[in-house]
């Protein structure tokens, strides 16, 4: 492919470039649908749709639209997977994330607080950030804004892609250095990342992200746990093994080369530990210095990325000293094969342990959650002026 112009905008499904010279339709309420075997492979169930029909495009002609395409009638599908394409979606920006992680790493809270907080922050460039479909606005809204703002519960687990189609969520984050930008983050059930036989079109994504998000619960390492026991709330519900999780994801992005944040999540129970006196784990975490106990993300304008870099330092001697540390470092740093454009972040979506089902009293308190998406987003032109 050649020219000038942007890069051509991801479809925000299967994360394939649209290529410039093809385009697909179908009707938006089509009087009859049928089994449709490639939207059926990419979605992961079957599935069924109007019948889509596709062009090619005349060389340099970007504008160009099929005579038989009605405006009125017809919408948009990727040329890949078949998918609808939010209006407008050629003359956009995506920024494609897959999120990844064993069951009960966070990823949901995260995603619902991680929503919320980059609302805030867009609010003073005067900017909205808005899902850019109705099944996004039905689908953050219902299981992940309500269940965690308005009923101040804990959301449920997400539900395996066996059961149900992979939605990705799309949020138009509205103009910025001229065009107009999308975040697609593909939250994914942790317990088919355990099992390791995830292959597949409906898992190409994962090769294809700007960004895969790996999210591992320093819960899950037993040292931590012994010494949190009686400081914080017991939860019976733990996922799987995070280095069984990792490797399904260093299989699923290999050939590809998105870059990869590996998150630190419920960072609060680690901070915790800076109450427990006279133990190892007290003094590493007690560090009033230390980057992982400030957070610069609502103050800065732009991503830090001193402050970053030393984050990334103190996650990774923390990583370190986990158990499970040294191989999960072993494994985002090959000694040999593809190096992936990596870095360690440590979040917190909601400040505090919640006690069983409930939310802890204080409420919600999110600690560095935008900081892996600003870093994605830094070299974009987006959320900074
Ligand atoms: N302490 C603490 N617990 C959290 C945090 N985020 C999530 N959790 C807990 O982790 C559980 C699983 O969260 P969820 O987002 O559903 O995980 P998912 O299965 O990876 O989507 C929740 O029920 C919460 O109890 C956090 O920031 N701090
Ligand atoms: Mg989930
Ligand atoms: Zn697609």
């Amino acid at each position: 492919m050649t020219g000038p112009g942007p890069a051509p905008v991801k479809c925000p499904r299967c994360f394939t470039a649209l290529p410039h010279d093809k385009v697909a339709w179908t009707e938006a309420t089509p009087e009859s649908v049928a089994h449709n075997p490639t939207a059926s492979a990419y979605a992961g169930v079957a599935t069924s749709t109007g019948q889509v029909h596709t062009a090619n495009r005349p060389e340099n002609s970007p504008d160009w639209i099929p005579a038989s395409f009605d405006v009125h009638r017809h919408v948009e599908v990727c040329v890949t997977c078949h998918y609808t394409l939010p209006p407008m979606w050629r003359y956009g920006e995506a920024t494609c994330v897959a999120m990844a992680g064993a069951r009960y790493t966070g990823k949901t809270v995260f995603i619902a607080v991680l929503i919320k907080q980059l609302q805030q922050y867009t609010e003073r460039f005067h900017r909205e950030v808005i899902p850019a479909d109705d099944e996004t606005a039905n689908r953050y809204s219902a299981i992940y804004e309500t269940p965690l703002f308005v009923e101040r519960g804990i959301v449920q687990a997400t539900p395996s892609a066996a059961s149900e189609a992979h939605h990705p969520l799309i949020f138009d984050l509205g103009v910025w250095d001229g065009l107009k930008r999308f975040l697609v983050i593909r939250d994914v059930a942790g317990e088919d990342l355990e099992e390791a036989k995830v292959a597949g079109p409906a898992w190409e994504f994962f090769s294809r992200a700007d960004a895969v998000f790996f999210l591992f619960d320093p819960l899950r390492v037993e040292d931590v746990s012994d010494q949190l026991r009686d400081l914080i709330p017991d939860s019976s519900r733990v996922g799987g093994d995070p280095r069984d999780v990792l490797r399904v994801v260093m299989r699923l992005i290999s050939g590809g080369n998105p870059r990869l944040g590996v998150i630190l999540s419920k960072f609060d129970a680690l901070q915790e530990l800076s109450r427990v006196k006279n133990s190892a784990w007290g003094q590493v975490m007690g560090h009033p210095g230390a980057a992982f106990n400030r957070d610069p993300s609502l103050v800065n304008r732009s991503y830090d990325e001193t402050d970053g870099q030393l984050l990334d330092a103190e996650v990774r001697s923390l990583l370190q000293r986990l158990r499970a540390g040294p191989s999960l470092l072993n494994m985002v740093d090959p000694v040999t094969g593809q190096q992936y454009h990596h870095r360690f972040f440590a979040v917190s979506a909601l400040g505090e342990s919640p006690e069983g089902e409930r939310l802890h009293p204080n409420g919600i308190s999110p600690f560095r959650c935008m900081d892996p998406i600003r870093w994605v987003l830094a070299d974009r032109h987006v959320l900074q002026e």
